[in-house]
């Protein structure tokens, strides 16, 4: 139908009242956009050619409507209609994050627009964990939490029926949207009133913190909602300035002249007046964070990251380690620190565009084509999360050195069974994007016969 606006339409307007509603609940988040802001503005003065290359890629304008979110929900039930709510504005499951060997009980996904054109119109993510009561050994404490959470309804019904709307009609009009949106907002407002009492709050956050969060409220709060920078070294070193108090370490992989992956930064949960059936207490959820993107790495590329961030986190646990920022830089020379090099060598992943200099008759190869100027190869922008990273965001973030023993126990089967769906492979999107834009781009310059 003609008169129905895009899943990215409504993806944008979905995020922009979500930074809205959160700048009001967690004034520091306004402060922080502010910061990732004038960080921004002065890197891309100070680096032309970096501006120059993210506009000819077509990044620069997702750059400052770029966010994530992060929620973590209760039941298959919840999970299976945030899928629904998200599939609306165009976000899809990728990947499986297992968080329990960490010593977190959850296990997440990240709901996001898979393709190139949806991913430029505004890359909204959201990192969403389903709390796993089968890892908690108390199992009566297991029982009151499932008892608890099958009473609270997370997604409204005018949300409910305007979701089955868009899916049986094909999407939504002008006016549907809008009010879908407003009626989404509602899952993940913040509610100062739980619903246990203080003794059974209590009772939660004994066995994990994060059951607490999951299972005292009435919704799934959103927890933060993160700026993307292009300096986070400076942006960390900014926050201090501002009245922002960081945690310790930039987590992910170090300053590279090249990017790859994600780097991130968090500040500190707020502790917020709770009541808990008409008793005073607090909880402490909602906090900031910033990062740095760079380049998606093939799993090739990222079985060398892996390793070396495993050696790095060994080194530093030994005693008398060198400080983790001295082993940061040093660890990581692994990974070659330049493009053309990642690229040749099949370690990250790129999209393919015709430069503006005159392609020869019949190139050897593709490198020659992009030595020339003929062929453009943009890196692509890493959209998913970190494992390792995540779980130091959740530690830093639940204020707390909870640090449970669950069996590790990855179970992507039960995460999909929950979902009603399978999580995209994000590594197979990345290969997807890049043969499409390189068999288009050789096409475009009449070297098809490079295609294999
Ligand atoms: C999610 C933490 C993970 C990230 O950026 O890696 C995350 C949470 O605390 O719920 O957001
Ligand atoms: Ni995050």
């Amino acid at each position: 139908m003609t008169d129905h606006v895009s899943p990215d339409a409504i993806r944008t307007l979905f995020s922009h009242a979500m930074s809205e509603m959160y700048r009001a609940e967690v004034p520091q988040y306004g402060a922080l956009i502010e910061l990732v802001r004038d960080v921004n503005g002065a890197t891309l003065a100070a680096d032309p050619a970096l501006k120059a290359r993210l506009d000819a890629a077509g990044e620069l304008e997702r750059l400052d409507v770029e966010r994530h979110g992060a929620i973590r929900l209760g039941t298959a039930r919840e999970l299976g209609q945030i899928r629904a709510m998200f599939g609306v504005m165009g976000m899809y499951p990728v990947g499986y994050y297992d968080l329990s060997v960490a010593g977190i009980p959850v296990h997440s996904t990240a709901f996001r627009p898979i393709e190139q054109a949806a991913l430029q119109r505004n890359p909204f993510r959201v990192f969403t964990s389903l709390l796993r009561l089968d890892l908690i050994e108390d199992r009566a404490l297991a029982a009151e939490a499932e008892d608890i959470l099958s009473r609270r309804q997370i997604v409204t019904d005018r949300a409910l029926a305007l979701i089955e709307l868009a899916e049986s009609q094909g999407g939504l009009t002008e006016l549907q949207a809008q009010e879908f949106v407003a009626q989404a907002l509602e899952t993940f407002r913040w509610h100062s009133e739980a619903t246990v009492s203080r003794a059974t709050y209590d009772k939660l956050v004994k066995a994990h913190r994060l059951i607490a969060d999951v299972v005292s409220f009435k919704g799934p709060h959103i927890n933060h909602l993160t700026p993307r920078t292009l300096d986070i070294d400076r942006a960390q070193s900014e926050m201090p300035k501002r009245g922002i108090a960081p945690k310790a370490v930039i987590e992910g992989p170090p300053r590279r002249k090249v990017d790859i992956l994600l780097r991130q930064t968090s500040f500190k949960a707020l502790d917020e007046p709770v009541e808990f059936q008409g008793e005073h207490g607090s909880h402490t959820a909602r906090f900031g964070e910033i990062e740095q993107r760079g380049v998606a790495l093939t799993p090739t590329g990222r079985a060398l990251y892996d390793a070396a961030l495993a050696q790095l986190r060994e080194q530093a646990a030994a005693p008398g380690a060198e400080s983790y920022s001295a082993l940061l830089d040093a660890g990581f020379g692994c990974l070659p620190d330049d493009l053309e090099t990642l690229r040749a060598e099949g370690l990250a992943f790129f999209r393919y565009r015709a430069g503006d200099v005159a392609a020869p008759a019949r190139a050897e190869n593709v490198s020659d084509l992009i030595a020339s100027g003929a062929l453009v190869a943009d890196p692509q922008v890493y959209e998913d999360f970190l494992p390792v990273s995540a779980a130091g965001i959740f530690q830093s973030n639940l204020n707390s050195e909870d640090q449970s023993n669950y069996r590790a126990a990855a179970n992507q089967d039960a995460f999909e069974a929950a979902l009603g769906a399978k999580v995209a492979d994000e590594m197979a999107l990345y290969a997807e994007i890049e043969s499409n834009s390189l068999t288009r781009a050789l096409n475009q310059l009449g070297q098809s016969h490079l295609l294999a």
